[in-house]
């Protein structure tokens, strides 16, 4: 190993739980952090008293399983653990009517019989006598949550409730829900908290037909669903679940259906959804708080869904949406029915509440073509309610609704699933081999200057090493042009800090170089020589480290041997025009870094092409003529965590403390420091740049891809 090395302000910890007692032990984070989790075995009370399959899989071992593996992997003990309470008649009645509430009131008292003859009134319901006081306590529980979110005790938080909420409607319970938690707590945010824009983001595979309906009216409330249909087939089998509808009167656009016409959707078609969809829609709204209503029946092994989606697909989903609000993000269990599945999703969506780094996700980054026929019809649909999707072309695939034309996407359309033994046996791979994240810290090459600010606990700063002339000429090719000390130093200490990232003693880490496209040769070189050999028994993902994604915003020099070199992906953003190809891919000009392109450029670029790629490492470097907004860099790092597991060098032309500041925070896995409006659309001429590049290299990169045709 070259170069020195010392820690930071704190020794590095491995153990996972050390690391967090330091983090909320020491240092000073400028906003509140910590992940909140709400649990109460008082919840586990309501079971099913007669024999109903269509109910049996609602059990309380939902709740008892996934708390004993969170426990298990050291999560619950990581949270802070906020008591749950039982909601009032009076927040009951924010979304319910009075009469409702005394009908399931009055299920205390009664005898099994009478139960049973009041849930048969309702679709897929069961009543126990602890019913009432269980759902009061799912409420108040969500409640909990969203109060200490919004008051800022904690940052984000989960809460673990039974019954689910999301089909529970005014006047009725249904779907195994008997009071919305999500939308109770949507109203008491509105009315007790002065909210103005809350974001439902409803990933369970149903229809929260419940809270769409809540909502239908309401442009304050953005809710969006997506959910097995197969073409009005599958339960609630509503005409309303369908992309057509968007919402009803003031709230028309505010209401967002993804239908899944097919079974065994992957990780890629729900990503695919998150970055095509959902997200240029919710950066657009620039919500104040995310409810998720956070069922886990869309995930692989649920014998609801049908689907295909691994665990570790929900990280990634969370860490798409931390952006949103500062962060300000609160879950809420709603289904999940395949016990080790449901835990094991739950496990990965609340570790990336804690910021840990996203595993990476797996299987083929490809979109099957249902989906994307859904992804076309949605954004149709959406035209013009959203400036973000202004620029869409194209229309919607099939006339609105249950139309059973299938296009011909059957043939190419989501795998069929395989015998439930094949998934049974993935789902057991999947589960047996635990996930090891990579080791959390972060490293600093940046002058001495900048060491002593507000940086994250757990940070690594490199000493001064510089360069040898031997190291210079190797990695750096460089000439006469190039003797200055200071550079050769700041290359020294990018080198040592690129080496730890490469043999995996670190995991992100941020590098300041004046000659920014001399140090970005260097590492681009170093990545190449150095990941060849790479092999990293503690993390076991692959020995081989053979895809570096290399996103550089603004003027930088690329040397030709770097170029259109089979192992590095160049995204230039805001630079000179090259003529593209598949892997040095260009947005040239220096409007494409002004807020409103780069944010388009971003979801239906940046993202899709970084997925699709899968790169192990991801080298974000700011050149001469970057003009994005500090702002603007924190939300690329951040979602940049992703495609690569949160490794990550970021390489900075100059050292301005504010911004190495906020970029070490954001690569330590902290919320943004404020909200990300007001919305900027990109300019005419922009946004046609955008969707012509998107479009020439879709045919490489299937995850551009927003339309069947
Ligand atoms: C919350 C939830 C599902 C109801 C299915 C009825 N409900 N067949 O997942
Ligand atoms: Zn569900």
């Amino acid at each position: 190993m070259r170069g020195g090395w010392e820690a930071g302000r704190t020794r590095r910890l491995r153990s996972s739980t050390a690391r967090a007692g330091i983090r909320m032990a020491e240092n000073r984070p400028p906003r509140p952090q910590g992940t909140a989790l709400i649990y109460d075995k008082d919840m586990t009370r309501v079971r099913l008293l007669w024999d109903d399959p269509e109910c049996g899989i609602e059990v309380p071992e939902r709740l008892t399983s996934t708390y004993a593996r969170l426990s298990h992997r050291g999560l619950v003990q990581r949270c802070v653990r906020l008591p749950a309470r039982e909601a009032t008649e009076e927040e009951l009645e924010l979304v319910h009517s009075p009469e409702y509430v005394a009908v399931v009131k009055g299920t205390q008292t009664m005898s099994k019989e009478e139960l049973q003859t009041l849930a048969q009134q309702y679709d897929a319901v069961y009543f126990h006598p602890s019913t009432f006081p269980c759902a009061r306590m799912a409420v108040g529980a969500t409640l909990q949550l969203v109060d200490a979110v919004l008051t800022g005790a904690v940052g984000n938080g989960m809460a673990l409730v039974r019954p689910p909420g999301h089909h529970s409607q005014r006047d009725a319970a249904n779907g195994f829900c008997v009071f919305n938690n999500v939308a109770i707590a949507a109203e008491h945010a509105k009315r007790r908290h002065g909210l103005q824009r809350i974001l439902i983001v409803d990933w369970d595979i149903h229809h929260g037909q419940g809270t769409q309906r809540v909502f239908e009216s309401d442009p304050s409330v953005l809710y969006f669903s997506w959910h097995r249909y197969e073409h009005q087939s599958f339960w609630p089998r509503l005409r309303e679940s369908d992309y057509d509808a968007v919402g009803q009167g003031p709230g028309r656009g505010f209401t967002v259906n993804v239908p899944w016409n097919k079974v065994g959707m992957r990780n890629a078609d729900y990503v695919s959804v998150f970055l095509h969809v959902l997200l240029p829609l919710a950066i657009e709204f620039d919500p104040e708080l995310v409810l998720v209503s956070a069922g886990f029946d869309s995930g692989i092994g649920d014998p609801e869904g049908q689907m295909k989606a691994t665990p570790e697909c929900f990280a990634h989903l969370t860490l798409l949406l931390l952006p949103l609000a500062r962060g300000r993000l609160c879950a809420v269990l709603e289904g999940g029915y395949h016990l080790q599945s449901l835990a094991e999703c739950v496990c990965l969506t609340l570790q990336t509440l804690l910021g840990d780094p996203v595993p990476p996700l797996s299987g083929d980054p490809t979109p099957c073509l249902s989906a994307l026929e859904s992804i076309q019809n949605v954004r149709a649909a959406h035209v013009p309610h959203w400036a973000s999707l202004r620029h869409e072309e194209t229309g919607p695939v099939l006339t609105p609704s249950t139309q059973r034309g299938d296009t011909g996407a059957s043939l190419l359309g989501a795998q069929s699933l395989g015998t439930t033994d094949r998934v049974g046996s993935l789902l057991d791979k999947l589960l047996s081999c635990p996930i090891s994240l990579p080791y959390p810290d972060i490293g600093l090459a940046v002058p001495d200057s900048a060491a002593s600010f507000n940086l994250p606990p757990a940070l690594l700063q490199e000493k001064d090493v510089a360069l040898s002339k031997e190291e210079a000429a190797t990695w750096a090719r460089l000439d006469s042009a190039f003797t200055e000390d200071q550079a050769f130093a700041d290359l020294g200490k990018l080198l040592a800090l690129l080496d730890k990232i490469l043999t995996g003693q670190i995991r992100a880490g941020i590098a300041v170089s004046p000659s920014v496209s001399a140090a970005l040769a260097v590492a681009l070189r170093r990545g190449l020589s150095l990941g060849a050999q790479r092999c990293d028994p503690d993390i076991g993902i692959r020995s081989v480290f053979s895809r570096l994604l290399c996103v550089a915003i603004g003027d930088l020099d690329v040397p030709e041997d770097l170029r259109d070199n089979g192992q590095i992906l160049l995204l230039n953003i805001g630079g000179k025009e090259t003529a593209p190809t598949p892997t040095c891919i260009c947005l040239a000009g220096h409007e494409a870094t002004e807020p409103g392109a780069f944010l388009l450029a971003l979801t239906s670029l940046i993202l899709p092409v970084a997925y699709n790629f899968q790169p192990e490492l991801v080298l974000v470097v700011l050149g001469p003529g970057c003009s994005l907004r500090s702002l603007d860099v924190e939300l690329l790092t951040r979602l940049l965590q992703g495609p690569a597991a949160g490794r990550m060098l970021l390489l900075l032309q100059n050292s301005e403390l504010p911004l190495v500041e906020a970029l070490a925070w954001a690569l330590a896995g902290r919320a943004l420091p404020s909200a990300l409006g007001p919305f900027f659309s990109a300019s005419p001429k922009q946004a046609l740049a955008v969707t012509h590049l998107c479009r020439q290299l879709q045919l490489d990169w299937p995850m551009l891809q927003v339309s069947v045709t």
